[in-house]
């Protein structure tokens, strides 16, 4: 379905309080991973406007699995769960406090979350797993992953890749946040991806690439992953690491440094400002 411009700047408006809340976040607990939180706001955004869910009822039979598998995105995905409704706004700010139901890589304590992640390199498993239990129901429920491209260096992607092909999961999305850049470098000096959707598709993946920050793309390219029969899809989502502050993006500097004091002041002025188009 097209998304109409009012819907596009309602989500815009949603990426930027999403951006501001996760810096606030990471700022509070004085640890977490900035950069590649911000790459991935869109692409979340965008997600939670589509997954089945209930937040009344979090075990709900039929709703569609996310799995985090990039997890030390965790606050991006606490920012999404709180605004649903999984739990209140308010518990955002125990990220990583001792006792908190949040910490600093998803668990399944935390209302909403259906696998822990944090270890990389086991989301696609897991979510082929729940695919093919899926399958065995005919269920209707979709399972979504969340992977980051460095994340791709583990080798277990490509076989969980291999495996979703084999046993034709078209209920399976994976997305890869494409933000280029890793923990300490950039992905193509660290070890060469090259081009993911080629790879995936030689893997007997349907493949479609997006801007990773456009709305629009990514709504469509969800539709047509649910429309699309036969193959696991991927989603390739190029994206820019620590987007919206300028003198994060692109930064392997700002993976893992939370942004605090001055610094954090100002990058809540630019995203005040930031257009997201
Ligand atoms: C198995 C494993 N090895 C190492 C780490 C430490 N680690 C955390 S984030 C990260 C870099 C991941 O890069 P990428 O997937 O590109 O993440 P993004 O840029 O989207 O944040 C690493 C190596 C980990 N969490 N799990």
């Amino acid at each position: 379905m097209p998304v109409d411009e009012k819907k596009l700047a309602e989500l815009r408006k949603k990426a930027r309080e999403t951006r501001k809340t996760v810096l606030q976040m990471i700022a509070g607990a004085a640890s977490g991973h900035p950069g590649g939180s911000l790459s991935c706001i869109e692409i979340m955004v965008a997600l939670f406007e589509r997954l089945r869910l209930d937040p009344k009822n979090p075990h709900w039979k039929e709703r569609d699995r996310f799995v985090m598998s990039k997890g030390h995105a965790a606050p991006v995905l606490y920012a999404c769960l709180a605004d649903k409704g999984f739990f209140p706004k308010e518990e955002l700010k125990t990220l990583r406090k001792l006792g908190s139901r949040l910490q600093g890589h998803p668990e399944t304590t935390t209302p909403g979350v259906d696998v822990p992640t944090g270890s990389l390199g086991h989301g696609l498993s897991m979510a082929n797993g729940m695919a093919l239990a899926g399958k065995l129901d005919k269920a209707k429920w979709r399972v979504y992953a969340l992977l980051g491209d460095g994340e791709c260096d583990e080798g277990q992607v490509w076989e969980a890749a291999a495996t979703a092909a084999h046993h034709k999961l078209d209920n399976v999305v994976a997305i890869v946040d494409r933000n280029m850049v890793q923990l300490d470098g950039p992905t193509e000096e660290i070890k060469r991806l090259g081009n993911l959707a080629e790879k995936f598709r030689s893997f007997g993946w349907n493949a479609i690439e997006v801007d990773g920050h456009d709305f629009g793309q990514i709504m469509g390219a969800l539709d047509a992953a649910e429309g699309f029969k036969g193959k696991p899809t991927a989603l390739i989502a190029l994206t820019v690491k620590g987007k919206g502050v300028s003198f994060a993006e692109g930064k392997a500097a700002y993976h893992g440094k939370p942004i605090v004091g001055e610094e954090l002041e100002k990058a809540l002025i630019e995203l005040e400002g930031m257009k997201n188009d």
